[in-house]
């Protein structure tokens, strides 16, 4: 179904046939645009940026490009078409058809799930509401734009779902969703990494290159939800997500590029002494950043996982294409674990491991983007390699909480640790370096700041002059 746009919250569910919800959802919305006003992108709302914005739910041609107003972008309620003949695909309910309704035993386990999915959403726009103070151009500022802005409408596509399926618990569950703030003491966001703050825009390129990335894998397994609206929502919201990751990756591939330009340029290692960001610091920058999102999986051995799946509300990834049982009863799964001070392999019911199995999924996926950005240090014929850590490295969920290993996977004793903690994550003083380099914003239209490289094409086909962003 197209979406309606002339409706004060657009949308594609035919949202005018039910009152109430529509009514809720009116009262919800001036709340979030406070909310916006407050915690979203500082001091922008007279700017003109040039965004793209759902037309419609299908896979074709759903993106129409123009300068909007960020307070007045169409924040509205998509979901993909309904398959009216989609069936549960595993677990316990494997074959009957996917519910249109919360079944009453999955209720608070439902919510829990919507409620932890929606949090991320506000909470990254909250961490990375100073960014565009500093951007490197105009074309950064736009993709810094267009993700806050898809950000706030995952969390519309989270408080639908709450207002129109969960009832009193839902609503109170949505105002939390704005009450709640990333790094706030007293009211904290609900998952680690989105309590870290992002300062600066190599950690920014970082979190959308790696924790977005968990937002990929999380979403695509809700999107195997046995309950079909989350299903549907969270398949909108994964077209969305494909360019958050293409804004990571090609940001750290533009640094990398234009740090290994600078080496080969002037015969040096120190490109800190040009302005750029050297490539052990990008490593260690990638090392938390990677190790911050692998937590997000959960433990490594979980009933909560187990229980999902079994029920029929979260599957696996791709789940429809894996060829087995679905049932996942008698199989087993082997996890990495410490047992007695060593790092061992250790064979645990198929059920149990469901986090395990998708934060292998991702982290084979997080490795695609280091073969590109290594490919680009290799062509500048510069003798260093970018490493995903090993799993275990400065963990704080799971297993691995409170152990000390190495990047290369080693146990450690607390001093070994002590004495190798500075080279392998951002210090102080590395974290001062790279923010120093930040601002202020680049704004001329094909100006880069001196750190990184110009991207190889423009947003839209648009040539590399072109004015993203307006200042009014
Ligand atoms: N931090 O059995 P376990 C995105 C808790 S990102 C704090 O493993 P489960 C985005 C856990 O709650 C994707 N606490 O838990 C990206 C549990 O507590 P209880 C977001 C944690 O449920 C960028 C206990 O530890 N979506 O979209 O199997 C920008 C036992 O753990 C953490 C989702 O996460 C943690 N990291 O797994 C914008 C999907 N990990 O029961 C957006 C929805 C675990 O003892 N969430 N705990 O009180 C889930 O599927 C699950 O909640 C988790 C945790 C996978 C996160």
């Amino acid at each position: 179904m197209a979406i309606d746009y002339s409706q004060l919250i657009p949308n594609n569910i035919d949202l005018s046939s039910d009152r109430r919800l529509q009514r809720a959802l009116e009262n919800w919305q001036p709340r979030f645009l406070d909310w916006w006003k407050d915690m979203g992108p500082d001091g922008t709302s007279a700017f003109d940026v040039y965004l793209r914005t759902a037309i419609s739910a299908d896979a074709n041609g759903w993106a129409n490009f123009g300068y909007v107003k960020m307070p007045d972008y169409r924040w509205g309620i998509f979901l993909a078409s309904q398959d009216p003949n989609r069936v549960i695909a595993y677990g316990d309910n494997k074959g009957k058809p996917a519910w249109q309704e919360v079944p009453g035993e999955l209720r608070s386990t439902l919510r829990r799930l919507i409620v932890t999915q929606g949090d991320t959403e506000p909470a990254s726009v909250e961490q990375q509401r100073l960014l565009g103070k500093t951007a490197p151009s105009l074309y950064d500022l736009r993709n810094l734009f267009q993700i806050n802005c898809e950000e706030g409408r995952h969390l519309w596509a989270m408080v639908y779902l709450l207002h129109a399926y969960f009832g009193r618990d839902g609503r109170e569950e949505a105002e939390m969703l704005l009450e709640r703030h990333s790094g706030d003491p007293d009211k904290p966001r609900i998952l680690g990494a989105f309590n870290e703050a992002t300062p600066d825009w190599l950690s920014f390129f970082m979190f959308t290159y790696f924790t977005d990335r968990d937002g990929k894998y999380q979403l695509a397994s809700l999107a195997e939800s046995g309950f079909d609206p989350l299903s549907r929502s969270c398949r909108f919201m994964l077209i969305e997500e494909a360019h958050h990751m293409f804004v990571g990756e090609s940001g750290v591939q533009r640094i990398v590029q234009r740090t290994c330009d600078l080496m080969k340029e002037n015969k040096t290692d120190d490109v800190r002494s040009l302005g750029a960001i050297d490539l052990p610091t990008i490593q260690k920058y990638l090392n938390f950043h990677f190790s911050v999102s692998l937590d997000l999986f959960g433990q490594e051995a979980s009933t909560n996982a187990a229980n999902y799946y079994t029920m029929g509300v979260k599957g696996r990834y791709l789940e429809t294409r894996i060829e087995d049982d679905h049932l996942l009863t008698s199989g087993t799964y082997d996890i990495d674990t410490v047992e007695d001070g060593r790092i061992v392999k250790k064979t645990v019911p198929a059920l149990a491991a469901l986090n395990e199995r998708l934060r292998q999924d991702y982290i084979e996926d997080c490795g695609r983007g280091l073969l590109r950005w290594n490919r680009a240090i290799e062509q500048a014929g510069i003798d260093f390699e970018l490493k995903l850590p090993h799993r275990g490295f400065d963990r704080h969920i799971g297993g691995f909480a409170g152990q000390r290993i190495s990047p290369d996977g080693r146990m450690l004793s607390e001093a070994e640790w002590a004495a190798n903690e500075s080279k392998w994550l951002p210090t102080a003083e590395d974290r001062a370096y790279v923010t120093s380099l930040m601002g202020p914003a680049v704004i001329e239209p094909g100006k880069y700041a001196n750190w990184i490289a110009p991207p190889l094409r423009g947003i839209n086909n648009q040539p590399g002059n072109f004015e993203y962003v307006r200042f009014n």
